[in-house]
């Protein structure tokens, strides 16, 4: 436990998640509340970005008194080099993610799998003919084969560009060429990064600035947009449809098994095992009455998305999810997973299962996912999970509140059919200010918030002021409790919003996926803009991740203001110790790629900047503000 009692009241915005503090704390639970207590105050070195570990002549740390490293280098180097460090591993989460659905896509061209399928013939065929692969007169396997191939050169450099650069704005790509930031590949930008950082490479902290964000773009435009349109070919591009959130969707008379991570490789194979009337037996055998499953985080989303799966919770319902005492079995993939999981777990029945070799926990029993494998092990987690019920101390169950109802699904194929299959009538709302602009939020929980504060209410605020929200990871849970993705919600927006999302039958707060698929959002800013013939900075949209944590966050943030994207951030990177990496982020970067980051961890402070943004946007383009 913490060193001093927590205030529960004061952590979280949600009743279930303060019902579960409390029993956490009656039970002796330890949470990331807790810990983060325990490690405060953080290390001011650490916080500002200027200790430096990079080599042995040190570690290093930067003060008044000592201004240079044992090497000679100064703050701005040593900030800069740590932030192109953290966000190439940002970087490289969510494209080794795109790696893997690359390889599901191979091995289902090869015929290596009976496990997975082409689920969206159309869509593969359209991805295809854009990247350059040829179809006509082609089987689906063989252009599945083709094209997995052509996505595994986007990570090499064999090919020398990646296959989405076409739907890049000309006016974009010339001003990536100028500043020689056109993401190569992805791997190769990764590697670069870790070489330049190096001791005794790029000592020019604007210049290390400057591939950091080569390295971001290589994740938006190639790692997370093939991640995101591979998957939709294997499990279907998601169409609206309805479900639930928050931990009221845990069953007290049901085997519940959560699903965590972010690949839906390994999620779809438990969604049908849970189906399995086999399977469904079984557990009845037990004196279950069935077998529930719910997501958290992203894989959460993605199951969510197409299958319609009910989210027990964010990042910081993980913990709280498995303290209702009804959690029989998490089985994770990769990213995110807290590793006091295991600890929690180990307090009730709750048995931890991974499935990566590279996402190994101690304490969780693995169960290795491979692609000629995934039925027959997802069946075995599913048995697990159902042995494990009858362990269950039905007397420290509490299954808190009542489900929210959500509408999710809305990929972009799925809004441009909500709108008459053509961006037209979006694009005529902006210019007639019923919708004075878009803006996605995106990202984490971290305890140093009060938990969703600053994620729902920023967006309560913008769909106030006409401003669509687009959501996509962790904050989905957050507006989605709020009551916010349902078209019911357009009460709380603005007369322009109600107007046009209550003709369209869609909630002022869109659903559009798990973290890599922010791609869709980078997607539909290119889809406008090349519309409108102007640049993506030119467009009035935002970004925000205003609780954010993670280093894939990073990553996104700076490739949305690589791509001409204005980004709210709720508190900085580890760059304050450095004025050059600063001033970059905040105001640099905005003379050289048209957009920058915006610092602000007041949700209403931050909903007036990011409206001023869109405002002047507007007015530049001719629009009334
Ligand atoms: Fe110190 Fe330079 Fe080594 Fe960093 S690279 S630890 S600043 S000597
Ligand atoms: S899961 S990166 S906590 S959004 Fe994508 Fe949530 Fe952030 Fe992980």
């Amino acid at each position: 436990m913490g060193a001093e009692k927590l205030n529960i009241d004061g952590l979280t915005i949600w009743d279930d998640a303060k019902q579960m503090l409390r029993k956490a704390e009656q039970e002796g639970i330890e949470t990331a509340w807790d810990r983060l207590q325990q490690q405060t105050p953080h290390c001011k070195f650490g916080e500002s970005g200027v200790c430096c570990r990079l080599c042995t002549m040190g570690p290093c740390r930067i003060s008044k008194k000592s201004v240079r490293g044992v090497c000679g280098a100064d703050a701005d180097v040593i900030v800069a080099r740590n932030f192109g460090r953290f966000v190439a591993g940002g970087s490289a989460g969510h494209s080794d993610h795109g790696r893997d659905c690359i390889e599901a896509l191979h091995a289902v061209a090869q015929g290596e799998t009976d496990d997975y399928t082409i689920k969206d013939r159309d869509k593969l065929y359209r991805i295809a003919e854009e990247v350059g692969v040829p179809t006509e007169g082609k089987e689906p396997l063989e252009v599945a084969g083709e094209l997995a191939a052509d996505f595994f050169e986007n990570y090499g450099t064999t090919k020398g560009g990646l296959s989405f650069i076409g739907r890049v704005p000309e006016k974009r790509q010339k001003i990536w060429a100028d500043l020689g930031i056109t993401p190569r590949g992805v791997d190769r930008e990764i590697a670069e990064m870790m070489h330049r950082t190096h001791m005794g490479c790029d000592n020019d902290a604007a210049n290390t600035m400057l591939h950091a964000a080569r390295t971001c773009l290589a994740d938006g435009w190639a790692g997370s947009m093939i991640a995101t349109e591979v998957s939709d070919i294997l499990f279907g591009t998601p169409s609206p449809g309805k479900s639930q959130v928050n931990l009221g969707v845990l069953k007290k008379d049901q085997v519940n098994i959560l699903v965590h991570g972010h690949n839906p490789i390994v999620s779809e194979k438990i969604m049908e095992a849970v189906n399995d009337p086999a399977l469904i037996k079984l557990a009845r055998d037990k004196g279950a009455t069935g077998i529930n499953l719910a997501g958290l985080c992203c894989t959460g989303n993605e199951l969510m998305m197409r299958q319609g799966i009910p989210m027990a919770g964010n990042h910081l319902m993980t913990e709280l999810a498995v303290i209702t005492g009804a959690v029989e079995l998490i089985v994770v993939d990769y990213q995110c997973i807290m590793p006091s999981l295991v600890q929690v777990g180990s307090c009730y029945h709750t048995k931890m299962v991974t499935t990566a070799d590279k996402a190994r926990f101690t304490g969780a029993d693995h169960v290795k996912f491979e692609m000629n494998n995934g039925m027959e092990q997802a069946e075995r987690v599913v048995r697990m999970a159902i042995d494990r019920f009858g362990m269950r101390d039905q007397a420290r169950v509490e299954i808190p509140c009542e489900p929210v109802d959500i509408v999710t699904g809305f990929s972009n194929e799925a809004l441009l059919q909500a709108l008459g299959g053509t961006p037209e009538p979006l694009i005529e709302a902006i210019k007639a200010g019923k919708i004075r602009g878009a803006v996605g939020i995106v990202g984490c929980n971290n305890p140093k918030y009060k938990h969703d504060h600053c994620n729902v209410n920023l967006a309560k605020e913008l769909i106030k002021k006409d401003i669509l929200v687009l959501v996509t990871g962790c904050v989905t849970t957050a507006a989605g409790k709020a009551g916010l993705l349902l078209p019911g919600a357009i009460d709380q927006a603005g007369p322009g919003l109600q107007e046009i999302c209550g003709a369209l039958g869609i909630p002022p707060v869109v659903h559009m996926g798990s973290c890599v698929d922010n791609a869709r959002i980078l997607q539909l800013c290119a889809l406008l803009a090349n519309a409108l013939g102007v640049d993506i900075s030119d467009l009035p949209v935002a970004a925000s991740s205003p609780e954010w944590y993670s280093e894939k966050a990073a990553a996104i943030g700076t490739y949305a203001v690589a791509s001409g994207i204005y980004t709210h951030l709720g508190h900085p990177p580890n760059i304050t110790g450095s004025e050059v990496v600063a001033n970059l982020a905040l105001s640099g970067l905005d003379d050289l790629v048209g957009a920058c980051f915006l610092v602000e961890p007041d949700p209403f402070k931050a909903a007036d900047l990011i409206d001023d943004r869109i405002k002047s946007k507007r007015t530049a383009l001719g629009l009334e503000a």
